[in-house]
């Protein structure tokens, strides 16, 4: 792969100058907040913050924080900044619980978001003579309007595949000669494995991948490595990290080197803290990423917890770039789950089990890896055993419960009914969820 630099101006910018064009956008995008925000406005009257108060980055601190509640509260244009006639397009993710969380761009926005992902998309490798297949779900996810717009950008040929239909998607791959592919990495490793059960009638040289521009869900080395060797004829992929909170896609994502994410610093400012009493960390520990994304002015996030765990490397990449690089992401501090692409919170599952008659309130998510792709199994607890002999009944429930789930998750689901008192209890907090992806 070639090292290839989209926007060298900011992506190379000696670091002194970068933190101080971070200090000068912290304070215009407070003062915004201030003046067009009520939330922001009444939270920095409390805290007594102001534009001109902030000297210095590590001022931040003053600042509260945002989390997804305050969306969902806020649900759903709560926090926009600028009348609806100036928004251009707006995007969702699902939240904790009822509400999902919305976020919204005006004009300036997309182009700013736009820009973002042509710098990580070129920097791992894809330019104008690529051929790249988007094999996100087109939707309220920002993943696949996120990429295809900044692959445009760089002058890439996109090809809007959407998500699923794999026998499709590898016609497509063969038949236009596709090189490059935007999926999550078990998508990625899927559809290897597909192309090679076809092997007799095409054998994996009658396809041209060379790049998988993959993210949303996390990819381990042993996991890249499969997916690399799978696809063979040496494919080559990247970790890509966002969020919609964050505009989506385009936050941070690996170069060629592949050595941490390079963040794109001049539009987000980033910051780790300590998930439990919430104070910032020295620079370079590993906590909670907090991220303030300083351009984004339809509807403007400061200091947003992530809840994602990761630690950033602020000396110079061998690329070239100057821009600081998160490790790829450790874990997370809540219970969010990523399956198939999906955010899934155990308390989304709760809500639905609500006001089932003949259920406990016990139940448990078990979550598997079985080929290439997660699996959610629903583990709820009856009430009366002597239900497990009528098998009309059982199924009728069961069917309830899948059909409740399925509606709110958006995902299939097993569920599996057990015995009275077999789901284990927890004296403290209630593990809901057992994941098996990683043994
Ligand atoms: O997943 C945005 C995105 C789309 C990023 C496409 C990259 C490529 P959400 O649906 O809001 O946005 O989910 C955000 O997904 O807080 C992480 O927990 C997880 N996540 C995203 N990228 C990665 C990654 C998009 N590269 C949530 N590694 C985040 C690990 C990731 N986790």
């Amino acid at each position: 792969m070639k090292n290839q630099i989209w926007n060298k101006e900011m992506e190379c910018m000696p670091r002194k100058e970068l933190e101080a064009l971070q200090l000068e956008r912290l304070k215009a995008l407070v003062d915004y907040c201030d003046k067009n925000v009520r939330f922001y406005h009444d939270r920095f009257e409390k805290a007594g913050i102001t534009a001109d108060k902030i000297k210095c980055l590590s001022d931040i601190q003053y600042i509260p924080y945002t989390t997804k509640a305050d969306l969902r509260d806020t649900y759903p244009f709560g926090l926009l900044s600028v009348p609806q006639k100036k928004i251009v397009r707006v995007h969702a993710s699902s939240g904790t619980t009822g509400n999902p969380t919305v976020v919204a761009y005006t004009r300036e926005d997309m182009e700013n978001w736009s820009e973002q992902v042509a710098r990580v998309a070129y920097a791992a490798g894809a330019n104008e003579d690529s051929m790249v297949q988007i094999c996100f779900g087109y939707g309220m996810f920002t993943g696949a309007l996120g990429l295809h717009y900044g692959l445009e950008k760089i002058g890439a040929t996109v090809v809007p595949t959407s998500s699923g239909n794999t026998e499709k998607q590898l016609k497509f791959m063969r038949d236009f000669g596709t090189d490059t592919i935007v999926a999550t990495p078990s998508y990625a490793l899927y559809l290897a494995e597909s192309a090679k059960e076809r092997g007799i009638d095409f054998p994996m040289d009658s396809y041209k991948l060379r790049l998988g521009l993959l993210g949303s869900e996390g990819c381990t080395p042993e996991m890249r490595q499969q997916i690399e060797e799978s696809w063979g004829n040496g494919f080559f992929c990247t970790d890509n990290y966002g969020m919609s909170e964050l505009n989506g896609p385009g936050m941070s994502g690996e170069c060629i080197y592949r050595d941490g994410l390079h963040i794109n610093e001049d539009h987000f400012l980033c910051e780790t803290i300590d998930s439990q009493t919430g104070d910032v960390l020295e620079k370079g520990a590993t906590g909670e990423l907090v991220v303030t994304n300083l351009t984004k002015r339809g509807l403007p996030i400061l200091r947003y917890r992530t809840r994602d765990i990761t630690k950033i490397n602020y000396e110079p990449c061998q690329c070239g770039r100057t821009s600081a690089r998160m490790s790829k992401i450790i874990g997370r501090s809540d219970d969010m789950l990523k399956i198939r692409g999906v955010n899934v919170f155990p308390s989304q599952v709760e809500s639905a089990l609500i006001g089932i008659n003949s259920i406990s309130p016990h139940y448990q998510l078990v979550v598997r890896r079985e080929g290439f792709s997660d699996t959610l199994e629903v583990r709820v607890e009856l009430i009366d055993a002597s239900l497990l002999e009528i098998y009309g009944e059982l199924e009728k429930l069961r069917r309830t419960i899948h059909d409740r789930i399925k509606a709110i998750l958006g995902i299939e689901i097993k569920v599996n009914l057990v015995e009275p008192k077999t789901i284990e209890r927890f004296t403290g907090k209630a593990q809901r969820v057992l994941d098996l992806r990683n043994k």
